[in-house]
């Protein structure tokens, strides 16, 4: 079949306060470093870089949290700002929601999926596609670090702190039943438990190796058969760190290159992705800016980019 043609809104979000190390937020310029606009031009996409949403500066969120970024305000690291951008995240992908167009939405670290995820949810039921090493299922009370950005996927199903669930509308974005994770390795042990209990599709990099790519993608887009708007948010640490090594987090044992892009083509023949979230790219910890690079690839795939 013919590749679908699309209007496309970039949107980079560079944010860092999810997460304790510096670089993650300059994630969105290392991608349109890397050609985004470029590359989903040239597949014949319709393309607009509508430029970034603010994020306070990481000593700014520091003092609106009085405090500095080792003393966690109520537990979480940056709570106030992480909110703050994250209403305006909600509202960009809100106005998003509401138009034709499918947004690309460039991390910056994954507390953004909380601002990204809600705002799509707004338009109508919504599957989730989490590709990443990790759960993103702590909750304040179960998370190691105090990090918002191991939080995201808990947040949207209604669990974690109030001012990060009710972002938006009070509550709950999306069923556990409605998301499937792809490519989880890390675990942290209460989390674990909680994500096992829970309802979520999960896509262990085990699963993986013993079903092969093809299997998990087409059983993960069987999960969400009865919806007709998927989002995927891919963490570039799902990806073997020797392919994707500009990641502040990396575990060993992800996605190879070609399991990577063969999940994407398979989303895309879909014609479900509505919006699209990539995070956690930290340029300075790339070789080069390969770690960008491969996610513009990613993304093309994902919108339709086709080897034969
Ligand atoms: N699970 C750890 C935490 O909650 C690490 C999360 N890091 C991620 N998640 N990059 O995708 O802090
Ligand atoms: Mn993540
Ligand atoms: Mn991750
Ligand atoms: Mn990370």
């Amino acid at each position: 079949a013919a590749i679908q043609h699309h209007r496309l809104r970039i949107l980079g979000i560079p944010m860092d306060l999810g997460q304790q190390r510096r670089g993650v937020d300059m994630g969105p310029s290392a991608v349109r470093y890397a050609g985004l606009y470029e590359r989903l031009r040239g597949l014949g996409h319709q393309v607009e870089d509508a430029g970034n949403v603010p994020v306070p500066v990481r000593h700014e969120a520091a003092v609106q949290a009085r405090s500095w970024t080792e003393t966690p305000e109520g537990g979480l690291h940056h709570l106030p700002a992480v909110v703050q951008a994250c209403q305006q995240i909600f509202d960009a992908a809100q106005a998003s929601a509401a138009s034709q167009e499918i947004p690309i939405f460039l991390g910056g670290d994954h507390s953004i999926a909380i601002g990204t995820v809600s705002g799509m949810a707004t338009a109508g039921p919504l599957g989730l596609i989490w590709v990443d090493a990790h759960g993103d299922f702590n909750t304040p009370a179960s998370s190691p670090s105090g990090n918002i950005h191991g939080m995201p996927v808990a947040v949207l199903t209604g669990r974690g702190h109030p001012d990060l669930v009710d972002l938006g509308y009070p509550g709950a974005k999306l069923l556990p039943q409605h998301i499937v994770l792809v490519g989880v390795r890390s675990l942290d042990p209460e989390e674990r438990v909680a994500l096992a209990g829970s309802g979520i599709n999960v896509y262990t990099m085990r699963d993986i190796d013993e079903l092969g790519m093809a299997t998990v993608a087409r059983r993960a887009l069987s999960r969400l058969s009865s919806l007709a708007r998927i989002h995927v948010s891919i963490d570039m640490d799902a990806i073997e760190p020797a392919v994707a090594p500009g990641v502040g987090t990396p575990v060993a044992g992800g996605l190879t290159f070609r399991e990577a892009h063969l999940l994407m083509e398979i989303l895309a023949e879909s014609e479900k992705v509505r919006s699209v979230d990539v995070v956690e790219i930290n340029p300075i910890l790339d070789e080069g800016n390969r770690t960008a690079e491969l996610a513009v690839e990613l993304i093309a795939s994902l919108l339709g980019q086709r080897i034969l």
